[in-house]
């Protein structure tokens, strides 16, 4: 069944100039991009995006990570795309995320104590519509 996720492109990947090189390979997928912005995160936004995170020790840098730069939002569809998605992007922490994925190929450990990791992808159909409801 064809689904919807909910992508966002980091800061550490708009600075690094990285938006096409992680659009291409969502479409080359063949996964369609159904909706499409870049944006300044609000406190707001993310303090609801991430709530499932508040209390742990990295929630905080996160937050301060992901205000420090604009994003890119997108809604990507296809056939099982959440799982899919996920699958591209590669494991949460970059310096082990497998060559061939976004994390793996393009990411790694900068020394700081958050994760640049580059994207964020949807872990389920209803995180996928909380998410959707957040940033579009
Ligand atoms: P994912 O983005 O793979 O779904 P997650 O939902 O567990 O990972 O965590 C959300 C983000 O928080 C993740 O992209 C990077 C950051 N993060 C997670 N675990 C972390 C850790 N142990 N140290 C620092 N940052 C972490
Ligand atoms: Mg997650």
């Amino acid at each position: 069944m064809s689904e919807r996720t909910l992508v966002l492109i980091k800061p550490d990947g708009v600075e690094r100039g990285l938006t096409g090189e992680i659009l291409r390979r969502i479409e080359a997928k063949g996964y369609t991009i159904t909706e499409l912005k870049q944006l300044s995160a609000s406190p707001e936004q993310l303090a609801a995006h991430y709530a499932e995170h508040e209390g742990k020790p990295f929630y905080q840098p996160l937050v301060d990570f992901m205000l420090s730069g604009p994003v890119v939002a997108a809604i990507v569809e296809g056939h099982g795309v959440i799982n899919g998605f996920r699958s591209l992007a590669g494991q949460t922490d970059p310096t082990s995320a497998a060559p061939g994925t976004i994390r793996g190929d393009l990411g790694r450990d900068w020394g700081e104590k958050v994760q640049k990791n580059l994207v964020h992808g949807s872990d389920s159909v209803e995180s996928a519509e909380r998410e959707i409801a957040i940033w579009f």
